[in-house]
């Protein structure tokens, strides 16, 4: 039988995730998992790049962590674990950034607009982030990497820099492809329709958090930004109606067209409460799972170690490769 091919893939615990994160990333993960080589993990070194809460940043990364298992993460199939617990990823990431250039880094549109806001006192890590994403990527010749159109730009920086050290030392890493889920929601702001979702971008009303109550998923999506229209259409000039209809859709598996004709001659109210029951009903399981598992510590740190121990032992083979093709005496 054919070896699977290596997928990686990891949210940011800077905040409680997002509905965003769970319909655009976390579910189809666990869809993923059978097909692919998975190794999923809570991207902390990522998260520092802005400033944490050192309490809120430990307890966002287990809740995470979590999530992933009550989604249905199958340790039999995908390795979980905290990126820093992989020390490798940090390793690796600070050969790469001697691999890749300012030039590129600054090209970087993400890193342009995130400067443009902050300033001077942008962290350097902000500007060195892409090496540290290729680190994670390049550790595990990683074949396929679920990315969103905004990280398009760094996997295609992930693939110079392994095209460039291969060329330089012979074959170190696989050169990653993109993939792009054949379903996977974008999941709008329900405050500001036409920007995503975000954890710590989107206000407290525009986000619908993983941990919050039943009452104020409701209180949410009852104050969504809609438009002074009153007939449901899907359309790009409804950004609030059709981003309701994608959160249905991603939760029912229905097809817009269906969702849209059920709602013939109902207003945008019914819309609104009727989402907001769809994701209660949908994050309810969940949210108890999740605690279950944030309930027993010890065991989701065993859990943790497990994945970790799993993650370092692939991580370690290429890092012990690239240390020998850059010349650096064994240990
Ligand atoms: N609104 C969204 N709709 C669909 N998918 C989303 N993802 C994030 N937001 C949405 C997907 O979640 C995964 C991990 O994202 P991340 O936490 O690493 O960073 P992000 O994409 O920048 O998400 P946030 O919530 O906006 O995080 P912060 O605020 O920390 O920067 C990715 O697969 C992403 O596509």
């Amino acid at each position: 039988m054919a070896a699977k091919k290596i997928m990686v893939s990891g949210v940011q615990p800077t905040h409680k995730l997002t509905l965003g994160n769970y319909l655009g990333a976390i579910k189809n993960w666990v869809k993923l998992q059978n097909e692919y080589e998975c190794y999923f993990f809570s991207v902390d070194l990522h998260a520092i790049t802005s400033r944490q809460d050192p309490k809120e940043l430990g307890e966002n990364t287990l809740f995470a962590l979590a999530t992933y298992l009550a989604a249905g993460i199958d340790l039999e199939h995908a390795t979980i674990f905290v990126q820093s617990h992989v020390r490798q990823h940090a390793e690796l990431a600070w050969v790469l950034n001697c691999f890749c250039y300012m030039g590129e880094l600054g090209r970087m549109t993400q890193f342009k607009d995130k400067s443009s806001r902050v300033g001077e006192t942008i962290p350097v890590g902000l500007f060195t982030y892409p090496a540290l994403m290729a680190s994670d990527i390049l550790l595990y010749q990683t074949e396929l990497v679920p990315v969103g159109a905004d990280q398009k730009q760094h996997l295609e920086l992930t693939r110079d820099i392994a095209i460039r050290m291969n060329n330089l030392y012979g074959p170190l890493f696989k050169v990653p492809e993109p993939y792009i889920p054949k379903v996977g929601a974008r999941i709008m702001d329900l405050q500001s329709p036409e920007n995503k979702m975000s954890k710590s971008v989107s206000t407290e009303m525009g986000a619908v958090f993983l941990s919050d109550s039943a009452k104020e998923i409701e209180k949410k999506f009852k104050r969504a930004v809609t438009d002074s229209g009153t007939e449901i259409s899907y359309s790009d000039e409804k950004a609030g109606i059709k981003n309701l209809i994608d959160i249905q859709s991603a939760i029912t598996g229905k097809t817009a067209e269906e969702i849209v004709a059920s709602y013939q001659g109902k207003l945008y109210g019914h819309l609104k409460v009727d989402t907001a029951n769809i994701v209660i009903q949908e994050l309810k399981p969940l949210q108890e799972r999740t605690q279950q598992f944030l309930s027993d510590k010890g065991e989701l740190q065993r859990i943790l170690r497990l994945g970790a121990d799993k993650a370092a032992a692939k991580a370690e083979a290429t890092l012990k490769n690239v240390y020998r093709a850059i010349g650096f005496v064994p240990y």
